[in-house]
């Protein structure tokens, strides 16, 4: 369930985002909404990660190209990335999502970010260039699949304390 400590919304800047050096256009655009940012990372998508992102689309046709398509893969290695991102704020789910604009980057509002940015390839990809959480089970559910709690300034949902088995780590030399 949400927990009522404040709406948090995961966007994801999407490997054809960095590739038309969108990044500081969204992130200035986002800004102004005056939503906090409590968490920010550069994440190399795994399969298994797109996969949970996108599992509710998993019977679809365009699942396979989806999940290349939010690794990177069409791109080329230095675009095998995302920018992944936690706003909060009130309203930040909706508010975020509006920005972002309809799935379909073709009906988005020319104005939204993907009305503005995005299209859809000859192959069928929607290349829409972010994600934005749609409703806060989703929000919740994908915030927790991308982010761990203590990559996240603040509390955003309950948590607890684990003992893990030793296991090597890499440190700077
Ligand atoms: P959204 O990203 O707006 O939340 P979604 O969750 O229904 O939309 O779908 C996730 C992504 O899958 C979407 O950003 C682009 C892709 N997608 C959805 N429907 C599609 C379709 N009919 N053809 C091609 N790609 C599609
Ligand atoms: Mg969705």
């Amino acid at each position: 369930m949400p927990q009522q400590t404040g709406e948090a919304t995961l966007v994801l800047i999407k490997p054809d985002g960095i590739k038309k050096s969108l990044t500081g256009n969204i992130l200035t655009k986002l800004s102004e909404t005056r939503f906090i940012i409590v968490g920010a990372k550069v994440v190399r998508v795994t399969t298994k990660l797109a996969e949970a992102h996108y599992q509710h689309l998993k019977d679809k046709p365009f699942f396979p190209d989806l999940i290349k398509y939010i690794q990177g893969k069409p791109y080329g290695p230095q675009y095998e990335r995302v920018f992944a991102l936690v706003y909060k704020g009130p309203g930040a789910i909706p508010k975020i999502r509006e920005m972002a604009g309809a799935t379909n980057p073709e009906e988005a509002d020319s104005v939204s970010i993907r009305g503005a940015y995005g299209r859809i390839t000859t192959k069928g990809v929607f290349e829409n260039v972010i994600h934005a959480s749609s409703s806060p089970e989703d929000a919740e559910r994908e915030i927790k699949l991308w982010f761990s709690p203590e990559e996240i300034v603040g509390d955003l949902y309950p948590t607890k304390k684990v003992t893990l088995p030793a296991r090597e780590v890499l440190e700077w030399a």
